[in-house]
């Protein structure tokens, strides 16, 4: 089983120990009849260029992982059943590609759906040689190179990571460095504190010291670990608040400690008030990490890259672009996706994100962030994403990242041959129906921009007040006559966190493209949108045609010939999104109806 590399017959033998090796190794299979020499060219890094030659072999020349990514280009090309399209050069958009897991210890994931930890079992680290081999090419195929393994929630014994556990740590990144992948960890920001410091304040002399020993020790064991991410002063983690320091007084700390050995600092952006009160209706969420961190600008070390969630809540599945990648000018910045269906369906629903991703970048400059970051959807179960059909979701990020501009329809529909080899129409109704899904799951679940409305902490399921009267300033305030929160200039001001063009394009509810109406605007169920209809018609029109859709989309998806076991288990997961779909219709519809009053102008059922 190896997803979209099923064309690749032959494991990799744990033999082969570098990327230059790898890529012989499975050129050898994929081209037997043909040549493919390689040279190493350091100059090129991570990028390569494919010529033919006169005697009509094919060469590559490219840097150390440049090699293993050109020989991934040819093979991918091949197993498409593509003419190999030479010449042919390419450099990666983005230096560090990272998935970032969010394991734990005891093996258990925060947020996964694909079983328990790849790497961690009872309080160890444990993981599958075969397996860890498997994972690597298929991340290196699509050409990933860092993975952050555990959670940055840091609970114990995670720590240990840093102490005792260094060697097998060390084990696992050789056996990822074939593959070009280097190692990222999590660190407990208060750490020091486990070696008698009385403080973990990022000011403190013998603080700092301590991260300074720590590294040194740590780049000893692990010499190409690609830096330390922190989760700091958010949902209860430890951070410099406690000390009356800023983010950029514990990011630079850990930063000069790790500089001697080209480690980085990934410090995430996620800091929001998680204990809000309700009835408080000066704090505006979303406006959160923009007061945390705009005005630190230019004040972060070089090897600093604040990561920041894509939107300025939480992986909703339609959130704005966070403020603060655009106006972060002088700061390193990655932007962080969320492969992990936590509000996307759980892996049950079908949800392919690239097209989000696309329009993410509409308003994005590629060049405002110099990394991408996704939070995995992996695990160890036999498919290794749970839904075989979520594997889309990891391989599409990996061509993102490395090249923002690809191509939504191609990438798909290559993923789709790559894994199934459907004939031609059966791979064109599959692409369609992974290009719609996101947009279908959309419209059965919170109307327009809004948001939550989950089942609490587990989020998957309808919940239209689950958070309503809660802690984490996830609010709708829907009454009797309107629904959402202003949040233009004469709202809540979050608007105002944007450069003018983007203010404009959104601050009035005439012009606001409708699928962002709610974020960004308290309106009454009768407002009309620009296409006639009212406000809330739209709201029961969307809920029924997602149902609709999500019903068609199964009789197509069920009809195709997936082999077992894909077939048994997507036909099991669609039974539940049905499931789910309909749930949500009614609860959502029933919920509006209940509270305006207001019928269903074509007179379909909604519950009293
Ligand atoms: O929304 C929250 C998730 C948490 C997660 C957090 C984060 C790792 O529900 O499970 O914690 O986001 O991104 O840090």
């Amino acid at each position: 089983m190896n997803l979209w590399l099923s064309g690749l017959k032959e494991a990799v033998p744990a033999e082969v120990k570098t990327p230059a090796e790898l890529a012989r190794f499975e050129l050898s299979h994929v081209f037997p009849e043909k040549t493919v020499t390689l040279t190493e060219d350091p100059a090129m890094g991570e990028g390569y260029r494919i010529e033919t030659m006169t005697d009509g072999s094919l060469h590559i020349t490219g840097g150390r992982t440049g090699l293993l990514y050109g020989a991934y280009r040819l093979i991918l090309d091949r197993l498409c059943r593509e003419a190999v399209t030479v010449p042919a050069e390419s450099f990666p958009k983005y230096g560090l590609r990272m998935i970032n897991c969010w394991d734990n210890p005891d093996g258990s994931i925060e947020r996964g759906y694909a079983g328990k930890s790849l790497f961690f079992k009872n309080g160890k680290l444990s993981p599958d040689p075969e397996r860890i081999r498997e994972l690597g090419r298929l991340l290196a195929s699509v050409g990933l190179n860092v993975l952050c393994i555990n959670n940055v929630n840091v609970h114990f014994p995670a720590q240990l990571l840093l102490e005792d556990d260094l060697p097998s740590l060390a084990a696992l990144a050789e056996a990822f460095r074939p593959f070009g992948i280097r190692l990222m960890l999590s660190v407990d920001f208060s750490q020091p504190m486990r070696s008698g410091i009385p403080t973990a304040d990022p000011l403190d002399p013998a603080v700092r010291e301590w991260w300074k020993k720590t590294a040194a020790r740590v780049w000893d064991a692990l010499p190409d670990l690609a830096g330390f991410l922190v989760k700091a002063d958010s949902e209860g983690r430890p951070g410099p608040f406690s000390y009356g320091r800023n983010h950029a007084d514990g990011a630079n700390m850990l930063a000069e400690a790790v500089e001697p050995y080209g480690g980085v600092i990934v410090w995430r952006c996620f800091v929001y008030n998680c204990r809000q009160d309700w009835r408080d209706t000066a704090t505006d969420r979303p406006k959160a990490a923009w007061e945390h961190y705009a005005f630190l600008d230019g004040q972060f070390a070089d090897n600093v890259i604040l990561q920041v969630k894509h939107g300025p809540f939480d992986f909703q599945v339609r959130e704005p672009l966070s403020p603060l990648l655009l106006g972060m000018k002088k700061t390193n910045l990655a932007m962080e996706l969320q492969l992990a269906q936590e509000y996307t369906g759980h892996q049950i629903d079908l949800y392919t994100m690239i097209p989000m991703w696309k329009e993410l970048y509409e308003e994005l400059p590629e060049d405002n962030i110099m990394s991408l970051a996704a939070v995995s959807n992996l695990g160890d179960d036999t498919n290794y994403t749970g839904h075989p059909l979520a594997a889309v979701n990891l391989y599409t990020f990996g061509l993102l990242a490395w090249d923002p501009s690809a191509d939504p329809e191609t990438s798909v529909a290559r993923w789709c041959r790559l894994t199934y080899g459907f004939a031609s129409a059966e791979e064109k109704t599959l692409t369609k129906l992974l290009l719609s899904s996101r947009r279908i799951y959309e419209k059965y679940t919170a109307p327009l921009g809004i948001g939550w409305m989950v089942n609490p902490h587990e989020h998957y399921g309808p919940n239209p007040s689950g958070y309503e009267y809660d802690l984490w300033g996830t609010y709708h305030k829907a009454d009797r006559n309107a629904v959402g929160i202003d949040r233009t200039e004469k709202g809540t001001g979050y608007l105002s966190q944007y450069p003018e063009e983007i203010r404009k394009k959104y601050e009035d509810p005439e012009t606001c493209p409708d699928l962002y109406l709610l974020f960004y605007h308290r309106l009454p169920y009768t407002f009309r949108m620009r296409d006639g209809r009212t406000l809330i018609q739209r709201i029961y029109d969307d809920h029924f045609e997602g149902l609709e859709e999500s019903r068609a989309m199964a009789e197509k998806l069920l009809a195709l010939p997936f082999p077992e076991p894909d077939a048994g288990v997507i036909r099991e997961r669609m039974e539940k999104q049905l499931y789910n779909a309909r749930e949500w219709c009614d609860i959502i519809n029933t919920f509006f109806h209940r509270l305006s009053g207001i019928p269903d102008e074509h007179g379909r059922k909604i519950y009293d």
